[in-house]
């Protein structure tokens, strides 16, 4: 127990001294923290290849006022402990900030080991109330539950205003799942629709007979999940399968083109509200599709858009940060420049590929404009799209 500690103490002032003594490496070192293994990886695998594009399209632009950045990715796997272990590694590698983790239920586990030593953290896509208030160092560009997700309860009943009964299906073991689901409760209260059932689940169920059967006797209309994406994504088919024809409204963990092949042909029709759209109609967001599209051979969906505008955020107030202090990055040493981006990312604003976002003084961000599609596939029951809604 005393030597556990002692080691811990070590390690901290370590680091510490490290962190001070160190100068900024050049190419100037970014974290990215996400899920490359798990079945966490359908998200992270877009938010790896958003990154990428944003690492070489603000490298070709000049960097930070002419200083590269070097990204450097480290696996979180989908569980709290690989995102602190990702999170501590990244911290011994002298990066200024890191983006990620990959789900609200490892944020919670890690960001703090990052607020305790003063660096950064751009959440790519923590979207449950309580991210930013983790700490001041911490902030988010994907934007929370409570501003996304009722805007696709109000397209369904735009599709369908006779739509009265609801089933409310959320995995109780996540975090993000089982904030979402309160948003959802909540704004279906208040759009005057009533609740005819909720069940629960765990991320790691692939049998969801029970939930089913519950539903289809409940005689609802509208079926609102909020999981993550292989428990989602099975859930949907399994709906279908066993005979549920109403419509269905996904969170966001149903918000990924890679969940597609779980459900197959049976995920067409899901309402799915999102924070980015391919189409938005801005420089930069075209530009990004263009060589998303290039790499990648599809478009990029919102998990790619939130990672490639947090990588832009870092690189944008970095050179706000050289602006203010009068001081290139690389002159700073580690502690400093943690700091001073940490500040300039709360300042001004960002024109992105998710359009004019900015970071408030809390870490929370303020976008302006959210988008709802629904799910359409292919012949080869594999692929598909997110059609925007008009
Ligand atoms: C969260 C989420 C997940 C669906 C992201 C992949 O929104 O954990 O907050």
């Amino acid at each position: 127990m005393f030597k556990a500690f002692m080691t811990t103490i070590m390690m901290l002032l370590a680091t510490t001294v490290q962190a001070l003594a160190d100068p900024v490496a050049n190419p100037i070192p970014v974290g990215i923290a996400v899920a490359q293994t798990s079945n966490i990886a359908l998200f992270g695998e877009e938010q790896v290849n958003g990154a990428k594009v944003a690492e070489a399209y603000f490298n070709a632009k000049g960097g930070v006022n002419g200083t590269p950045i070097t990204l450097v990715f480290q696996d979180t796997g989908g569980d709290e402990a690989g995102a602190v272990n990702a999170f501590q590694s990244l911290l011994t590698s002298h990066v200024v900030a890191i983006v990620g983790p990959t789900l609200t239920q490892q944020a919670f586990a890690a960001d703090p080991i990052a607020d305790r030593a003063k660096t950064p953290v751009i959440a790519p896509s923590n979207t449950a109330k309580g991210i930013p208030q983790i700490g001041q160092y911490v902030c988010r560009v994907s934007a929370p539950m409570t501003a996304v997700a009722p805007n696709s309860l109000k397209k369904a009943l735009a599709i369908n205003s006779a739509i009265k009964k609801v089933a409310v299906l959320y995995a109780q073991n996540d975090a993000f799942s089982t904030s979402e689901t309160s948003v959802f409760q909540e704004a279906i209260k208040k759009l005057g629709l009533e609740t005819v059932t909720v069940q629960k689940f765990q991320t790691t169920d692939t049998d969801f007979t029970t939930q089913v059967t519950a539903v289809l006797g409940s005689g609802a209309e509208l079926v609102v999940i909020s999981g993550l994406a292989a428990d989602s994504g099975n859930l949907v088919k399994q709906l279908r399968q066993l005979g549920y024809q109403g419509q269905i409204v996904g969170g966001n963990g149903l918000n990924s083109p890679n969940m597609f092949p779980v459900c197959g042909p049976l995920c067409a029709g899901v309402l799915v509200a999102q924070a980015y759209s391919p189409q938005a109609d801005n420089p930069v967001n075209k530009a990004f599709v263009e060589l998303f599209t290039k790499a990648y051979k599809k478009p990029p969906a919102q998990f790619s858009a939130q990672a490639f505008a947090c990588v832009q955020v870092v690189v944008e107030a970095l050179a706000k940060a050289e602006k203010t202090t009068g001081k290139k990055i690389t002159a700073m040493d580690l502690a400093e420049a943690r700091t001073a981006l940490n500040q300039a990312i709360r300042t001004g604003s960002y024109m992105t590929p998710l359009g004019e976002i900015a970071i408030d003084p809390s870490g929370e961000i303020d976008q302006k404009q959210f988008f709802v599609s629904t799910i359409s596939m292919n012949p080869d029951g594999k692929t598909g799209a997110f059609v925007l809604s008009k």
